[in-house]
Order: C-alpha cells, then structure tokens, then sequence
C-alpha cells in the first residue's frame, strides 16, 4: 500500500510478504492512522514513511528483514507516533531492526520491543516511555523483561498471565479515537492480580498490541497449559489467608479446600 500525501485510517488489515514492504508512506506530511494491523514476513521495511507524520497503534510487526535498516519501521524526514505496538524478530542487516530514524523522530509509548537485529532502535530522535524494550532503554516507565508472550513460535504475541507487561502502560498515549486492541477487545482492562505500574486513572492500559483480558485458566497456576498435580502443589504451598495470591483461585482472601476443589474443577488440558 503506498500513501502519498494522504491521511486515510488504515485498520484491521494484515500486510504479509510484500516484495516493496507492507506500507510506504510519503510526501507533503501525508499523517495515516495505521491501528490494528499485523505486518509480517517482508523482505524490506515493514513500515517505510519519508516526510510524514505517521500514527501507528495496536500493530504487530514481526518478522521482517531488510538489508537496509529498520526492517520493522523506517522513518525518513518524518515525525511518527508509535504507541502500543508489538515489534518483534525483524532483522536488518545494520542499523536498528526494529525503528529506524533518519532525520526523523519517533515517539514510542506502550511498545513491546523483543528480538530486533542487530539492535531494537536506533538513529536517534527516538525516545521511549511505557515500553518493554530487550537491552533497556532510557525513558519513564521503560521496562526489560520477558513479556511472557503466550506462544512466539507460532506468532502468537498474546501476553499471558503474570506478564509484566499487563497494566504496565500509558493511558494517555492511546490515541483518542482507539478503544480496541488488536483483537478487537477491549483496550482498557483491568487485571486484578497485577499492580498497576502504569500511568493514568485505572484501568491502565497493557503494553503491546494485545491487552490481557483475564486469565481464562486461573487454576493453571504455574502456566503450562495443563491443570494438573503441580498447581495442586502450588496451592498447599500457599494454604491460609493471602492477599491477592493467584493461588485464590476464587478470590475470597483464603487459599483453603475451596481452591482445591477449583483445581479438581478444571483439571486437564486449558481450554
Ligand atoms: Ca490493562
Ligand atoms: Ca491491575
Ligand atoms: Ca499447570
Ligand atoms: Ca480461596
């Protein structure tokens, strides 16, 4: 898809295997809303916008190579705003795999940044607040932690629970007319049994494309997939009171026999 001097809202759309890369965009400050939209499996930038003012939300951008860099997102005398992205395993040849600046700059908030080759972003102009980036990065809120992605070798970039990624975001640099993630769900929700870390009033926003929706296996407590002794285990490990402890599977503030029984209630494969 090329953009020239243009400001559509490109939504839910998935870009794979393109031989120019999945959108360029270009000239005369062209400012395209791009939400909700998977980028994967390029043999050049995924994202390629020269003089424009790109917004780019809730994307998951995976898997790209380039033998120039930015394999994920090139930006060339452009000012983007990057929020909420999941940008993983894209690899350039040199420079940032990642996001590219060249005369540029980016703002990136609530991105999840893993994988990237040789490094994750780079050229300058960028900075970084809310973001789970590998290696570290300066900037409010920035984390560098496994983000506990549900299974990443089958693209599958869903957050899982417990990841510290969840509630870990910025409220306000969700874009005001964005109320969904990449799934279609709801993008503010509360998890919880995790801390708000993140910025603004509650719910907090998640890092990343997706956001965690709740656990839909709370009896898998040591997140297997499978209900089965070892969560049992886990559960006598914690007998007594607690104070939101995932061993409550019934949240009423005492791991005792009713846990149990909510184990034995679920026990076998997660749903
Ligand atoms: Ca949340
Ligand atoms: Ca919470
Ligand atoms: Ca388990
Ligand atoms: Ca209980």
């Amino acid at each position: 898809m090329s953009i020239i001097n243009a400001s559509p809202t490109v939504r839910n759309c998935h870009f794979e295997n393109n031989a120019g890369g999945g959108i360029f965009c270009g000239q005369y400050g062209a400012a395209p809303l791009i939400d909700a939209c998977t980028f994967r499996g390029h043999p050049w930038s995924a994202i390629n916008c020269g003089d424009s003012a790109p917004t780019i939300t809730n994307c998951l951008i995976t898997d790209n190579e380039s033998a120039e860099p930015g394999a994920g997102i090139f930006l060339f005398e452009s000012d983007a705003t990057i929020s909420n992205c999941t940008i993983v395993n894209n690899s350039a040849v040199y420079g940032a795999g990642g996001i590219y600046c060249m005369f540029s700059s980016a703002t990136v908030v609530n991105c999840v940044m893993r994988g990237n080759l040789p490094t994750e972003m780079s050229g300058g102009g960028t900075t970084a607040t809310y973001c789970n980036i590998e290696g570290g990065e300066p900037g409010e809120g920035n984390i560098d932690a496994d983000p506990l992605f549900v299974d990443p070798d089958n693209y599958n970039f869903r957050i899982g629970p417990g990841s510290p990624c969840i509630d870990a975001g910025d409220n306000y640099a969700v874009p005001d007319d964005v109320d969904a993630d990449l799934d279609g769900n709801p993008r503010f929700v509360d998890d919880p049994a995790t801390v708000d870390t993140g910025n603004g009033e509650p719910p907090i926003v998640d890092m990343g494309a997706y956001e965690f929706q709740g656990e839909s296996c709370p009896a898998d407590l040591n997140g297997d997939g499978i209900v089965d002794i070892d969560d049992l285990f886990q559960v006598l490990s914690a007998w007594g009171s607690c104070d939101e402890c995932p061993e409550d599977i019934n949240e009423d503030g005492t791991v005792d026999i009713d846990d149990i029984f909510a184990v034995l209630a679920s026990w076998g494969p997660c749903p």
